[in-house]
């Protein structure tokens, strides 16, 4: 997405002003291909088609499973934009996948390459490079294809990947085919042109403005297209969608059938995040974004043959490092040339070896621990949260957790179905009530939480708010000890020692919002 300046949130902006000013989209907005089963679930290998696989198995984005071992980045390579989003303001990244927040550093084609591969020697688990922004990429060709260019010859075993709003994706997919870019994320936030005049108060396109119902008409179209473009030619897509309360939440359903139809390979609902310091139309205006319960009803609703992705950071278009973590800082422009890159594919090949032999153990642990649920016929769901570093370990402390992964838990097995950003708990050495208090509002949908460690305080008032804190299962694998846990769960209420209460309910009731940052 792209956010909007208080100065761009106006609709009359020229051009020239448009592509010298900074415009911010970060994220990506890639729709995919083959309509089979995948990826922003936990689906496995042999869920898809094996050439599907080799696609995803290892892009975090496009694999739930995936993003607890490989880290993808972005390079800041597009600034200007050619539309507007109410959601984008041009000071910051681009909303489309990003959070508004913090301005990218800008960088050349060659530096972009230099910086790729200074972190795919250091990092050697990064195996994706996204364009996604700060503006859209394919506004900005030259810069875009030029950067792919490069990397495509001195880092041949990185996946390329690229986010735009699609206004001009028709004219580009011949080279984005010729690139060998295998996914492309398109935002697309309505099919209907009135509900997108809500959402885009101009598009620009062919040297001329268009506004209002006239211009929303030809962004959809022209997304629609490209997306039926990419998915002939066998490229992977993402549907990203941002859901605005009130303007296209009930729309997003029409939405997620229309790309299905077309051949999207998965669909990634995003929260509005929206804040009156953002600056940006939506928030100057008031418009709140959607509770995590709201957007889990919503992701539910459209969970069918597509998979809904459900585990986005809305990351910035320079973010490094895993989903959910930021290296960026660690590879400014000044760094990366006083660094001396040592690109090592063999290195690197043997390190993903490793991981892959984690992976699989992790995989098949879970599987064993599913079948302890075979043959039971229970209804009951629940939902749990996790405090996690990664590798899809329980391996972070209660009071040092940014944020919460949650688990839903039934008769099925575990489903990754979102996270939660909180304040952290613990501020040097001691709890702060409120970070505490905001905690319990963040996950008070959950039926515990599992952590590596807890105080004593925390525990209490988290018992007392009928959240259980679980620390048994401390650096062992989530999913696992999910299934563990909740196959105790269902026989401590078959056998009358507890009763299942939902809670379904009580967030909505309390107001666990996402947080916006
Ligand atoms: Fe980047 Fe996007 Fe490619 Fe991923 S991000 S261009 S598909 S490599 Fe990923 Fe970030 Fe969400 Fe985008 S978590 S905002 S979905
Ligand atoms: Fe901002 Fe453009 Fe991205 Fe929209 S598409 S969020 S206006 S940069």
């Amino acid at each position: 997405m792209h956010t909007v300046s208080p100065g761009q949130a106006k609709p009359m902006v020229q051009l020239e002003d448009l592509m010298q000013s900074v415009a911010e989209h970060k994220g990506c907005g890639t729709t995919g291909g083959s309509g089979k089963a995948s990826c922003g679930s936990s689906a496995g290998e042999g869920d898809m088609p094996p050439e599907i696989w080799e696609k995803v198995k290892n892009h975090p984005c496009y694999s739930e499973e995936a993003h607890h071992h490989y880290a993808r980045m972005h390079v800041a390579v597009a600034p200007a934009c050619n539309i507007q989003c109410n959601y984008c303001n041009r000071k910051y990244d681009c909303a489309n996948e990003s959070r508004p927040g913090v301005v990218s550093e800008k960088l050349t084609p060659e530096q972009a390459a230099k910086k790729v591969l200074a972190v795919a020697s250091t990092i050697p688990q990064m195996t994706v490079l996204g364009i996604a922004g700060p503006g859209d990429p394919l506004a900005n060709p030259e810069k875009t294809f030029k950067t792919f260019e490069l990397i495509s010859k001195t880092a041949p075993d990185i996946k390329l990947c690229l986010s735009t709003n699609g206004l001009t994706l028709p004219d580009h997919v011949d080279t984005i085919h010729k690139f060998n870019v295998d996914h492309v994320t398109i935002t697309i936030n309505m099919v209907d042109p009135e509900i997108g005049a809500q959402i885009y108060p101009w598009v620009f396109f062919n040297h001329k403005r268009y506004t209002g119902i006239e211009g929303a008409k030809i962004l959809t179209e022209r997304q629609l297209q490209g997306l039926e473009m990419l998915t002939e030619r066998g490229i992977l897509c993402k549907v990203n969608s941002v859901m605005i309360p009130g303007v296209n939440d009930k729309h997003l359903v029409e939405v997620n059938k229309a790309v299905k139809s077309r051949g999207a390979f998965l669909h990634n609902i995003m929260p509005l995040i929206s804040a009156p310091e953002h600056g940006t139309v939506f928030g100057l205006n008031g418009q709140r974004g959607p509770s995590a319960q709201e957007l889990k009803a919503l992701q539910d609703s459209c969970e069918g043959e597509m998979n809904m992705m459900r585990h986005c950071r809305q990351c910035r278009a320079d973010a490094v490092g895993l989903l959910g973590e930021d290296r960026s800082a660690e590879f400014t422009t000044d760094k990366i040339m006083a660094m001396d890159v040592n690109y090592d594919l063999s290195s690197r090949q043997a390190y993903q070896a490793k991981v892959e032999v984690e992976r699989q153990s992790k995989v098949a642990a879970k599987e064993a621990e599913l079948e302890t649920l075979a043959g039971e016929t229970s209804d009951i769901k629940i939902l749990v949260a996790v405090a996690t570093k990664g590798q899809g370990l329980i391996n972070e402390h209660f009071g040092h957790a940014k944020e919460f992964q949650v688990y839903e838990l039934s008769a099925q097995g575990s489903k990754f179905v979102g996270h939660r950003r909180v304040d952290l708990y613990c501020q040097g050495g001691y709890g702060e009530e409120e970070s505490l208090d905001e905690v319990i509002r963040a996950i008070n949908d959950c039926h515990a939480v599992f952590v590596a460690k807890i105080g004593g305080c925390p525990k209490d008032d988290l018992k007392k708010a009928g959240i259980d804190p679980v620390d048994q299962f401390a650096f062992e694998f989530i999913e696992q000890s999910a299934i563990a846990y909740f196959k105790a769960y269902l026989d401590k209420v078959k056998s009358g020692e507890i009763e299942h209460v939902s809670r379904g309910d009580a967030s909505i009731r309390q107001g666990a919002f996402i947080a916006a940052e």
